[in-house]
């Protein structure tokens, strides 16, 4: 069932339709003169005045500008063109806090030059020589519903970022437009808008540098690559508001740039352990004993499944916060996560924005406190799964305590559905009713939606290892919300008026009055077409200040996050809340992880998915981040299932989902893909604490943790495109099998040392591609860099609660130097702020282990040994204290070295 492509048909006759605007009517405009120029050291000022007569192409032409330039950090530019008056919309500090400025900074070691050009306005960032923004490739632009810039870049630039979006990870340079307005997109098409928006990119100059371009703007915009007609680069933003506060950071490495952003957009959030194991998802499964029997079925497969998921068929028409009373009912829904947890298991469902608008306890307690969205007086109704519904309002003051308390209730240990972790979908937001929606009622109808399905099991077959009653019961089934009086603070209720929502004026950022919010005269190209169809309007007012959707649209995924993760936090208020989130804006990586969305069961969406994890793991910080493994839409085919688990497997969100309507996907149903599923969560959960490690790590210094292979080699051109390999960690190199019905895969080796993962041979790259042949279906390619050195456990483990108790093992890939180093982090692997927590750094030279650190937490397994790789039987020969590992070119050294305190191993 393709619902989304259901919803095409009216789409095309109801948007605003008209192609986007090529900007062209703008060239006449007169741009801005600078004046008033003030340099303060640290920052710099001036005022920038309208040069002439007004072009008001997309509304009317602003007169007067300022400028703000901050030299923030040695490495990172803040520049600002706003108006005077400070009214014009700016992204709310409470949704992206701005990042302080460093007031020691030796301001003479700033590595980036800002130049003023006064008359006609533009400015340049430098680097060294390097130029690295020119915005005098056109007059700015400023009007009150558009606004544009454009910088020159060098030739044939190496650029990434601008997502989401399943285009190149190298983005094209001529005719491309990257359009940012989150958008339900069934089927992830490249070439157009999709869930989140990141308006980042990374500029790769090889030996001269790289350095990054954060524009903090959540207006719907079109950003261009392209060439001018005598042939030079540039890159532009036509924007549909707010204002231009662009952050520069000055690199010079790529992995820089990353760090540099995350002090911009705040580091990722830590996730727990168990997080990182298997997850199970689908739409579809029909009731709480389809779910109870995938659960099962896994484990007698051996398939180690961590953590079981159920989509929105849990709830009772659709409607969030409720069950289905027949197919979920409360008492089996409680059984079955008693049963997970009793395991170890971990259990996570959906939740959506939309509240149904019909009698049930979570629209009514909204309407109480009044936290959904108006338009005048008037609760705004769209159409999504239960039928009508309501959107809550982010910016309502009160909209936490409202989810707090939708949250306490029915997700609560005692008497609800006590889940591990959330997922939250449909925030862009959603609206399946195509705008106008002037009656979502008559669009409600069972074609659009039709109803979740009759529960037609019957009678349920006993599952060995539930409760023997584990079998339907129509009597017990009151939903968790009937029970219980709501928790959390309530305004009175029999309330008749909506809160106020504040006027706009100067000084509050809040965004320009009499603006066409609807349909604006710049057309972005958005795939859904007008900027309303489809979604929430965008002349709605939210409480509050008063920002209006068409400014914050692409805030609301984000903000729902925040709500989400908070609402999870105060359930649990010690550990790591997991929140996987469909829309998302800059900085979401530090509330929450995302998925990529309504992907396709296709080879070409098995490639992409590589592009589209690194964007969001090493540029945009939000390395909690897979695909659906195996594919979501259309059916999947043992070949591409067994290749995808294999895969998946290098995700760290590592999740198997696909739609209702497609064939069953678990990894059991086939037996190539079992046995790919087997041996793949085998290697991964060997190397969970190298995973959680470098995780640790981005959480901590925002070093990302999976890498393109540029980040490694920045001056290695061959790589700068290459987006079918990446880096899993500093240490591991994976070179997927990208073809259908191929074995070999022809992988790039820069000039550096290798070591095959399975065989142990070293493998000396030359900066060319080699091929890897005979990858059967249930194999990858792993390389280990040289130089590395990996934690691992000695054995896996059927859930990670197991894992943690297996014995460790060091292993080591000495680099063309002979030495090598890596390190370790643990935890418990769940608090918030553990208290004790172990650091160790592992290095390698000479034939000397080293294994130092911070031990304070005692993870109470020992290293039992020590694996140095590159070793074949004629090394080994003359040694006595080793044995030689026949499979594996390696020798290994039994130890028992507790991780209490340093320690040295002879090898
Ligand atoms: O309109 O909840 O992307 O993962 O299975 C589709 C049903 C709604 C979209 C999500 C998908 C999920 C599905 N949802």
């Amino acid at each position: 069932m393709k619902l989304s492509l259901l919803f095409l048909a009216p789409l095309v006759g109801a948007a605003v339709l008209s192609s986007p605007h090529d900007g062209s009517s703008t060239t006449q405009c007169p741009g801005y003169r600078a004046s008033n120029v003030k340099n303060h050291g640290q920052t710099l000022t001036a005022d920038l005045t309208l040069a002439g007569k007004p072009c008001n192409s997309y509304g009317s032409d602003l007169k007067d500008l300022k400028l703000l330039v901050e030299y923030q950090t040695e490495d990172r530019l803040h520049v600002m063109i706003y108006d005077a008056d400070e009214q014009v919309y700016q992204v709310p500090e409470s949704v992206f806090p701005r990042p302080s400025s460093d007031s020691t900074i030796n301001f003479k070691k700033e590595a980036l030059q800002f130049k003023l050009q006064h008359d006609p306005f533009s400015f340049q960032v430098v680097r060294g020589e390097e130029v690295l923004f020119d915005t005098s490739a056109s007059h700015l632009v400023f009007q009150s519903q558009y606004l544009k810039l454009r910088t020159w870049l060098t030739n044939e630039p190496n650029l990434y970022g601008l997502g989401e979006h399943t285009d190149s990870l190298h983005l094209p340079t001529t005719n491309y437009t990257r359009t940012l307005w989150s958008r339900d997109a069934y089927g992830i098409p490249s070439d157009t808008n999709l869930y989140g928006n990141h308006p980042i990119y990374v500029d790769h100059r090889g030996e001269a540098g790289t350095h990054g371009v954060f524009l903090l703007n959540s207006n719907g915009m079109d950003i261009k690559i392209d060439q001018s007609d005598d042939g030079r680069q540039y890159l532009e933003y036509n924007t549909l508001g707010g204002v231009f506060d662009f952050y520069f950071v000055a690199g010079p490495t790529p992995k820089d740039v990353s760090m540099q952003y995350a002090e911009i957009a705040g580091t990722p959030v830590m996730q727990s352990y168990w997080t990182f194991g298997f997850h199970q998802c689908r739409y579809g499964y029909q009731d709480v004993y389809a779910v109870a029997e995938v659960v099962l079925n896994y484990s007698q497969a051996a398939i180690p499944l961590e953590t079981m998921w159920t989509d929105i068929d849990y709830m009772d028409g659709r409607k969030v916060f409720t069950l289905d009373p027949q197919r979920f009912p409360l008492h089996k829904m409680r059984q079955l996560v008693s049963y997970l947890h009793q395991h170890d298991q971990h259990y996570i469902v959906m939740v959506d924005p939309a509240v149904s608008d019909s009698n049930n306890t979570a629209f009514l307690r909204g309407m109480e406190q009044d936290i959904f969205l108006h338009r005048n007086d008037t609760v705004y109704r769209g159409a999504v799964w239960p039928g009508v519904a309501v959107f809550p309002d982010w910016f309502d003051s009160d909209t936490q305590d409202y989810w707090n308390g939708e949250f306490n209730d029915f997700f609560s240990a005692e008497h609800g559905v006590n889940i591990d972790g959330l997922w939250i979908d449909m925030n862009e937001a959603s609206n399946f009713c195509p705008w106008p929606c002037a009656d979502p009622a008559a669009f409600a109808v069972y074609d659009n939606l039709p109803p979740a399905p009759p529960p037609v099991r019957s009678p349920p077959y006993p599952l060995p290892g539930f409760p023997p009653d584990f079998q339907p019961s129509s009597s017990s089934s009151s939903k968790p919300s009937e029970k219980k009086k709501p928790s959390g603070k309530r305004t009175p209720s029999g309330k008749k008026t909506h809160k106020k929502r504040a006027q706009s004026g100067k000084g509050k950022k809040t965004g320009l009055p009499n603006r066409e919010l609807i349909d604006p005269p710049f057309h972005i190209a958005n795939a859904a077409g007008s900027l309303s169809n489809l979604t929430i309007d965008t002349d709605i007012v939210h409480a509050g200040e008063g920002y209006v959707e068409y400014d914050t649209h692409n805030l609301y995924g984000t903000m729902m996050s925040m709500a989400s993760r908070d609402a999870m936090q105060q359930r649990r208020p010690s550990v790591r809340p997991l929140v996987i989130t469909r829309s998302t804006f800059a900085g979401a990586g530090s509330h929450v992880g995302h998925w990529l969305g309504d992907n396709l069961s296709t080879w070409d969406k098995y490639r992409v998915s590589i592009a589209e994890m690194l964007a969001f793991a090493s540029i945009f910080q939000i390395p909690m981040i897979g695909s659906d493994v195996c594919g979501f839409g259309d059916d999947t085919t043992e070949q591409l299932c067994a290749r995808w688990a294999m895969l998946g497997g290098f995700y760290p969100f590592f999740r198997n989902h696909n739609n209702y309507g497609q064939i069953p996907q678990e990894f059991y149903r086939w037996p190539t893909v079992a046995d790919a599923a087997r041996k793949v969560i085998d290697i991964r959960y060997r190397l969970l604490d190298y995973l959680y490690t470098s995780f640790h790590t981005q959480t901590v210094t925002g070093e990302p943790f999976l890498q393109p292979l540029f980040y490694l080699y920045p001056e290695d051109r061959n790589v700068f495109t290459n987006q079918q390999q990446f880096f899993y960690g500093n240490s591991l190199m994976i070179s997927p099998v990208t073809e259908e019905n191929s074995t070999s895969v022809s992988a790039y080796f820069p000039d550096d040392l290798f070591y095959d993962w399975f065989t142990g041979k070293a493998i000396r790259g030359h900066g060319a591609n080699i091929t890897l042949s005979n990858i059967g279906l249930t194999d990858i390619p792993i390389h280990i860099r040289g130089g590395s050195i990996i934690p691992l456990r000695r054995d896996s483990a059927m859930t990670t609660t197991e894992l943690r108790r297996q014995g460790m093992e060091v292993l080591i890939a000495p680099g063309l130097d002979g030495t090598a180093s890596g390190e370790l982090y643990m935890d418990d692997g769940e608090s918030l702020n553990p208290s004790r927590t172990l650091q160790v750094q592992f290095h390698y030279s000479a034939g000397k282990l080293s294994i130092q650190g911070q031990f304070e937490y005692n993870p109470d397994v020992a290293v039992e040994s020590v694996t140095l790789l590159g070793q074949t039987s004629k090394h080994h020969g003359s040694r006595s204290d080793v044995e030689y590992n026949a499979g594996r070119e390696s020798v290994t050294k039994k130890t028992n070295i507790k991780l209490t305190g340093s320690s040295e191993v002879q090898l």
